[in-house]
């Protein structure tokens, strides 16, 4: 287990009109920004690229509706004027996101500076090259604070069922109508999900992802509470240990 950042008021989930865009991956940020209480919010960077947005947008709207949704070229002007609403004085805000998005870049934009290394990324998959290898904060000169991170190979979530309830809200007030408490959505009699997908007011897909995300967080939680406990137990063994071998010394003292 690893933290990503403390004390953050916005966490700007950064990912580009391109081939880095992956739906799972922004519900698995924004669950994890819901679940620390942030104010989680999508920014698709590299607008300039491509000839429209529109997809990504609606793609990335769908998520959540307490998410807003903001595309950019993050070279420039543009992000001081559109994250602006964020970026107030006495405000933590940080960029999330995987390598080569422009986290960086936009660090630079905000700070009206070109101090900060980037570097383009692979022409062939659009993966960046982990280019920033630590975690910095920023002081803009508006009174703001921004946290750049290294670009992010791989997010899984424990400790985040809340969270994932945030992002999932309609799945999870549809799964109180089955009839089933613990229905599993899949042959059961009586199941609203299924109805729900069926009349195409939810797509399979989403459910999938639901339930994958749901499934990897019992799984982590359960093996951090394994690990945790198992060290405890290493912990009480060498107290344990040490305290006999003390004793011992003691007495040949
Ligand atoms: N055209 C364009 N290039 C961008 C944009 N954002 C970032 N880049 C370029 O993408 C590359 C990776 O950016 P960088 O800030 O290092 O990404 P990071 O790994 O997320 O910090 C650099 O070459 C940037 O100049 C954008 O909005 N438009
Ligand atoms: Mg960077
Ligand atoms: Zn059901």
């Amino acid at each position: 287990m690893q933290l990503i950042a403390a004390n953050v008021d916005t966490a700007f989930i950064v990912t580009s009109c391109n081939q880095d865009f992956n739906i799972a991956r922004l519900e698995r940020y924004i669950a994890l920004a819901f679940d620390a209480d942030i104010t989680p919010v999508i920014v698709l960077t590299k607008a300039d690229l491509v000839s429209g947005t529109q997809n990504y947008v609606d793609d990335a709207q769908a998520i959540s509706e307490q998410v807003s949704v903001v595309t950019l070229d993050a070279r420039g002007d543009e992000p001081k004027v559109k994250l602006a609403e964020w970026c107030k004085p006495g405000e933590t805000v940080a960029f999330l996101g995987s390598s080569g998005v422009g986290k960086s870049t936009l660090t630079n934009a905000l700070m009206g500076t070109q101090s900060i290394e980037t570097q383009a990324i692979r022409e062939d998959d659009a993966k960046g090259r982990h280019t920033t290898t630590r975690r910095q904060l920023y002081f803009v000169p508006n009174g703001c604070i921004v946290l750049d991170t290294p670009g992010m190979r791989e997010l899984q979530l424990d400790d985040a069922a809340f969270g994932i309830d945030g992002v999932f809200a309609d799945l999870r007030s549809l799964a109180t109508q089955c009839q089933f408490n613990d229905c599993r959505h899949m042959t059961e009699p009586g199941c609203a999900v299924r109805q729900a997908i069926g009349n195409g007011e939810i797509e399979t897909a989403r459910l999938d992802r639901w339930r994958k995300l749901l499934a990897e967080e019992v799984f982590n939680s359960a093996s951090l509470a394994e690990r945790r406990s198992k060290d405890k137990a290493f912990g009480k063994m060498v107290r344990r240990v040490t305290k006999q071998k003390t004793g011992r010394n003691q007495r040949n003292d």
